[in-house]
């Protein structure tokens, strides 16, 4: 599973640096398996909710997994969810009407082919989530689970939320990981995150009925107003927890963005019996 960095793609490793949104080299590889990460990358992902990891992945995977993301959106290949099934704002009215069959993810990436299973139980990453999580990490099946699309026609913006609305664990405590697999620009729908957001206490007027911030609320506007849009890079990952509010704009560039997106908890975190999150297969990665 393990790979090496190409030489030269990342920045030396600045511990003892400001970690600015997070954007810290990712450590050597010898010191890959055991806490890969610095510190303050720790840290700045303790704070802020999220941690951006520039050029994690290399370009020959990142190549392998875009070409499989093409070919199957290409083909259709099922499970798909489109985006007149999910419904936001501008979406198409129905599966039949202009622009229907727009997809807005390739459901199960892990059992679709070997190479989303080779990213999602890479043992870099498998490392730097057992450091945050601070014991052996299980990847839920149940969630995410999916490579995201955003197509130019027909993709639709995403409101504030957390993952975590519809998930069932005992601790709001998961961590989503999310790789682009092209660049990610505020232009094509890349996405944005209210820094800190995860301590947040809401009042539950705040939300509405989907668990989305309410953007009629006056006190909501003062967050939105934090929102940072987080550009990434091909290859770039960022982690974030489960509580952080997130958004996503649509797509106004002519190229689908696809990110492959892929959701960890601690092995003491399990998803509570009976729930939806509990229906699916959870993989232990490092137990
Ligand atoms: O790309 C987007 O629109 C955001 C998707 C997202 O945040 C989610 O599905 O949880």
């Amino acid at each position: 599973m393990a790979y090496s960095h190409a030489p030269g793609r990342h920045p030396a490793h600045n511990e003892g640096s400001p970690v600015r949104h997070g954007r810290a080299a990712v450590q050597p590889r010898k010191s890959i398996m055991s806490n890969p990460l610095s510190p303050a990358q720790v840290a700045f992902f303790r704070e802020q909710g999220y941690l951006l990891l520039p050029g994690m992945v290399p370009d020959a995977l990142r190549e392998r997994l875009l070409a499989v993301t093409q070919d199957h959106l290409q083909r259709a290949v099922a499970p798909l969810e489109y985006e007149a099934e999910v419904g936001y704002e501008g979406a198409p009215a129905s599966l039949e009407a202009e622009g229907g069959r727009t997809a807005r993810r390739l459901r199960a990436a892990w059992q679709r082919d070997p190479v989303y299973r080779e990213w999602a139980a890479d043992a870099q990453l498998v490392a730097m989530l057992h450091q945050l999580f601070e014991e052996p990490v299980c990847l839920t099946l149940a969630h995410h689970n999916c490579i995201m699309t955003k197509h130019p026609a027909f993709g639709t913006a995403t409101g504030w939320h957390r993952d975590i609305r519809y998930w069932s664990f005992p601790r709001n405590e998961l961590i989503s990981v999310w790789l682009a697999l092209g660049a990610e620009t505020p232009e094509n729908g890349a996405l944005k995150f209210i820094p800190g957001s995860h301590k947040l206490k809401l009042q539950p007027q705040q939300m509405d009925e989907l668990d989305f911030l309410r953007p009629d609320v006056p006190a909501n506007q003062a967050l939105f107003e934090q929102g940072i849009a987080l550009s990434l890079a091909p290859g770039d990952v960022v982690l974030f927890h489960s509580g952080l509010f997130h958004a996503a704009g649509r797509n106004d560039s002519d190229q689908v963005k696809c990110s492959a997106v892929f959701a960890y908890h601690g092995k003491s975190n399990p998803p509570l019996p009976g729930t939806r999150s509990a229906a699916s297969e959870d993989v232990a990665l490092d137990s």
